[in-house]
């Protein structure tokens, strides 16, 4: 396998075999380890994460950055390691170069995974909740890296659309504006996470797992040098009603103003304000919706890699 000569890359033996026979692969962020969940849940969503890509007939690549290196494919004890590490930091992508640098132990992000799968030649990637335009973006300009990384990494991304928390119409609008096609699988609204619907059409929806494998390499084919979404929404028995958790949002963003959280810190602050708020139910939905997503994108990875044996990578 070829990996940028400057970027020192740790590819764990499953995953280095499964893409050098062109077997599906499917990346997944480290970020969700150490800033989503408490331990020991977060380690063990992780594992059932990583199975539910299995289940899908995938092989999971988690991705972090230590000792100046990327490792795509995290151990058993790397996780562990990630999972009850005191305060790794988030890294996005701007962060990676500094913290490969320094060799410093980061938690990426959906965008700065999406820089290493792409690198790493992995082309798709699972994740639950994607960033996006956050409420009151107007006069904060806080916009998730995500976005702006998915207009320039040539990664298929498998989500349940993005944060509830966020403004999902504009997160909408600015895909649309950066020309980033956004697929919904076998359903008609856009997803908010740990919800079914943002409330949203999506702007296409597409049943058929060799069509949406179709529509990835059309999109390469054309020249699109960005990624491509596709949603899925959390199953139902999983699903919080909005009802249940808008004002519970809108009180925790206010809290975050008032505490004066800014920048990176945001997203992690209003989602643990949520989840105490509704005693646990979010990060519970939180866990079941990452599974989901995982098995879907194992499964669409599958589509995807059999497309490719056939008619060779764009
Ligand atoms: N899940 C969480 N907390 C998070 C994230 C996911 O429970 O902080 C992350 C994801 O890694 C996503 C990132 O890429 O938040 C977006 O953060 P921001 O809005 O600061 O760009
Ligand atoms: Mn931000």
């Amino acid at each position: 396998m070829t990996t940028h000569p400057h970027v020192p890359f740790v590819v764990s033996a499953e995953v280095s075999e499964a893409l050098s026979e062109g077997r599906p692969v499917v990346a997944l962020e480290s970020n969700v380890i150490t800033h989503g969940l408490p331990y020991p849940q977060n380690a063990e969503t992780a594992h059932a994460v990583e199975s539910a890509v299995r289940r899908g007939g995938s092989v999971p690549a988690t991705i972090a950055v230590e000792d100046g290196k990327i490792l795509v494919g995290m151990t058993d004890s790397d996780i562990e390691r990630f999972a009850t590490g005191p305060d790794i930091p988030k890294v996005s992508s701007r962060d990676l170069p500094v913290a490969l640098a320094q060799g410093r132990r980061g938690a990426l992000t959906v965008a700065s995974s999406v820089v290493a799968a792409e690198l790493a030649g992995i082309p798709f990637f699972a994740s639950a909740g994607i960033g996006g335009v956050h409420r009151g973006a107007e006069t904060s300009m806080d916009i998730s890296s995500d976005l702006v990384q998915f207009t320039r990494s040539k990664v298929a991304v498998v989500c349940a659309g993005a944060k509830k928390i966020l403004d999902l119409g504009l997160t909408l609008e600015f895909l649309e504006t950066h020309c980033v096609p956004v697929v919904s699988y076998r359903s008609d609204d856009f997803p908010a996470f740990y919800c079914r619907s943002s409330g949203f059409r999506s702007p296409s929806r597409v049943d058929e797992d060799e069509v949406i494998a179709r529509a990835i390499e059309n999109h390469w084919a054309l020249g699109g040098h960005s990624s491509f979404l596709i949603t899925t929404p959390i199953e139902a028995e999983d699903a919080i009603d909005s009802e249940e958790v808008d004002a519970v949002i809108t009180e925790a963003i206010a809290a975050a103003d008032r505490d004066g959280v800014r920048g990176q810190a945001v997203t992690k602050y209003v989602m643990r304000a949520v989840d105490a708020a509704t005693h646990g139910r979010t990060s519970r939905a939180n866990a079941a919706v990452l599974i989901n997503t995982a098995e879907v994108g194992g499964r669409l990875a599958v589509a995807h890699a059999r497309l490719r044996a056939e008619s060779g990578p764009v």
